[in-house]
């Protein structure tokens, strides 16, 4: 069986998340027909898992399944070292049903209150599993380090970008290009392990 990922391919990208889409698009620099597990209508399955892995492996196999072709996930979110690593692979959760990242960042900031820590630094991770319809499944992880900065700063990227200025960046990555962004993002490291992996 030839587990790689030939050139011209098409590839289900199992997310919801346009941000994260658009990312996996530019990381994947052209060279695939992705096409999104919304834009097929795939229901979105329930993260049960206890890891960035075991979520990534869980959505990719699920997409897989539901669509027949080879699906790509990517699971992934912000750890704060002084809040024990949360809200980790709860990220998304933290948002709410409204999907209100303001919301989301304004807790990370008011939990940091309530425990009385200085302690900024924080991570990106990002696990991606590439699954084949009929069932070997590849997954890798990528993680950024940085720290938090209140309030929030720039508009770009999505989710949590505006509170995270990554190591040896002034910016935040919400006040980064994107190109900047995914030359050393948490996602860009798991893609460059992936494509050592899959792509000749
Ligand atoms: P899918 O599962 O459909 O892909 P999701 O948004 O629910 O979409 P996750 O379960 O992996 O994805 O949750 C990850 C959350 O972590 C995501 O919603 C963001 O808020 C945050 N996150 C991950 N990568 C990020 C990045 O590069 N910049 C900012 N926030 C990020």
């Amino acid at each position: 069986m030839n587990l790689k990922l030939i050139k011209g391919m098409r590839l289900v990208a199992a997310t919801h998340n346009p941000g994260k889409a658009r990312e996996i698009e530019a990381l994947l620099d052209g060279h695939y027909t992705i096409v999104t597990a919304g834009e097929l209508n795939l229901p979105e399955p329930d993260e049960t898992e206890s890891t960035f892995v075991g979520n990534a492996m869980l959505k990719a196999r699920h997409a897989a399944q539901a669509s027949g072709e080879v699906a790509l996930a990517d699971d992934s979110g912000l750890s704060v070292a002084a809040l024990d690593g949360a809200p980790g692979i709860y990220s998304a959760r933290w948002a709410g049903p409204t999907k209100d990242f303001a919301l989301a960042m304004k807790k990370v900031e008011q939990r940091l209150e309530e425990i009385g820590s200085t302690d900024r630094r924080a991570w990106f991770t990002s696990a991606l599993a590439v699954a084949w319809p009929d069932g070997p499944c590849v997954v890798v992880e990528g993680r950024i380090d940085g720290e938090l900065v209140f309030p929030p700063r720039g508009d770009r990227g999505f989710g949590y970008d505006p509170i995270f200025r990554p190591e040896g960046s002034e910016l935040t990555f919400g006040e980064m290009d994107p190109v900047e962004k995914d030359a050393l993002s948490h996602r860009a490291r798991a893609f460059a392990r992936l494509k050592a992996a899959l792509i000749d």
